[in-house]
């Protein structure tokens, strides 16, 4: 069942958000974002490994702890269906490129007539037939929440237009990939990539897109939201990697 979505409720009201990107299983390791105070989870099924129904279990765990749940995936028609049928909050796509990639991603993720997304009430989003009709359909169609990702030169170039599209909420800046499409494969940190990110911030300010990025620490989170991302993801074994090298290093 479909409820209101707080990261696009907080996102209406001008507030910044945080939460964390995994591509591991671990219910165990949403409970805590939760318990953590962190807003949403992006549930990784582009680079993560999933099963369909271990991908339905962190989403449940993520309600069970007040977490909105999005999930990474791709442009299959039936992938982000299947998705949002699990009861994901959002989706999340990566190498959107054009604005006809952006009209593709929202077509797939709305009902008729916004939309083209097959519809169906016995599934997990619609509290297996329990909330349907007209009213499950408004509902999803409303807090869904749309993130694409800006992370080649080309979805550079088009921005503008990606982010016009109407029904998209978000776009994530991806800095590993933008940098590996730059030709620099050893980091997001050279100038010109940075120059480029700081380039759709400013971009952004004029849309008024809200925009989202990654963070594998407090510096970085911090300096995510003073550019101008409301919607900053730390990266779970980024995290768990740095403080199991400080504790092991730390004790030499
Ligand atoms: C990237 O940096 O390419 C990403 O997709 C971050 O999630
Ligand atoms: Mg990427």
């Amino acid at each position: 069942m479909i409820e209101s979505n707080k990261v696009k409720e907080k996102l209406k009201a001008g507030e910044n958000t945080a939460g964390a990107i995994m591509g591991i299983y671990s219910p165990a390791i949403v409970e805590m974002l939760g318990h953590a105070g962190y807003d949403f989870i992006i549930i990784d099924d582009e680079h993560g490994a999933y099963s369909w129904s271990e991908l339905e279990d962190m989403i449940r765990t993520a309600r069970l702890v007040d977490l909105i749940p999005i999930v990474r995936t791709d442009y299959n028609p039936s992938s982000i269906q299947k998705v949002l049928d699990r009861g994901a909050y959002g989706i999340q796509i990566p190498m959107v490129n054009t604005k006809e990639d952006a009209e593709l991603v929202v077509q797939r993720a709305k009902y008729p007539p916004a939309g083209r997304r097959g519809t169906a009430f016995s599934m997990r989003a619609a509290g297996y037939g329990y909330d349907s009709g007209k009213s499950f359909m408004d509902k999803s169609d409303d807090n869904i929440l749309i993130s694409v990702h800006i992370e080649t030169p080309e979805a550079v170039k088009n921005f503008e237009e990606i982010v016009s599209v109407p029904g998209i909420d978000i776009a994530f800046i991806g800095p590993t990939d933008l940098s590996v499409n730059m030709g620099y494969k050893d980091g997001a940190g050279h100038p010109e990539v940075q120059e480029v990110i700081n380039s759709l911030y400013t971009k952004s300010k004029k849309s008024g897109i809200h925009m989202g990025t990654i963070a594998t620490s407090k510096e970085d989170l911090a300096s995510a939201f003073e550019k101008g991302a409301s919607f900053v993801s730390v990266v779970t074994t980024a995290m768990l990697k740095k403080n199991f090298d400080e504790v092991l290093r730390g004790a030499e």
